[in-house]
């Protein structure tokens, strides 16, 4: 039901930011986190309307020391990726005037990223970090998989 997921719609922002923030459907609709952008131009194999990011990280403003941004799915997928990587990006939130089916409460696109795989559904939660390896490139996968070499 839209109403449920308009209700049930909240996207954490937490971590090395000066303002941490809960994100509601109310918050993408209403132009808080910037101008309504028709995705198909920019990502051709995705329909729907986003916010750009950059809006975000001005509503937020990420502390010096921050280098990543980590982004969070309901389904323990996660993607980090530079801060500096997030120019082009892009929070999904609607398509055909509801909150989306597919990726509830938003999805991350990163029109030039280095793969499709950083286009993460259900994002809940934005942490911003600051990582040991400041130049470390992006990476995505679920949390706590058992790499080989600790079995
Ligand atoms: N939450 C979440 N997002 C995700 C994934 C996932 O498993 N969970 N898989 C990623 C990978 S590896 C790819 S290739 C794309 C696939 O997107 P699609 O389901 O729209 O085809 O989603 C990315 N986003
Ligand atoms: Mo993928």
């Amino acid at each position: 039901m839209t109403e449920d997921r308009k209700r049930l719609f909240l996207v954490q922002v937490r971590g090395l930011v000066a303002d941490e923030r809960d994100l509601h459907y109310a918050d993408f609709q209403d132009g808080a986190l910037g101008p309504h952008m028709d995705v198909t131009p920019i990502v051709p194999t995705f329909s729907g309307i986003a916010t750009p990011l950059s809006s975000l990280l001005e509503m937020c403003k990420p502390l010096t020391e921050c280098t990543h941004a980590v982004f969070h799915a309901s389904d323990e997928f996660q993607a980090t990726v530079p801060v500096g990587d997030l120019g082009q990006a892009l929070l999904l939130f609607q398509q055909d005037g509801e909150p989306l089916k597919k990726g509830f409460p938003v999805r991350l696109l990163v029109p030039d990223g280095s793969s499709d795989c950083l286009n993460v559904k259900s994002v809940v939660r934005i942490e911003f970090v600051k990582h040991t390896a400041p130049e470390q490139e992006a990476t995505f996968g679920f949390k706590n998989m058992v790499s080989p070499a600790e079995l």
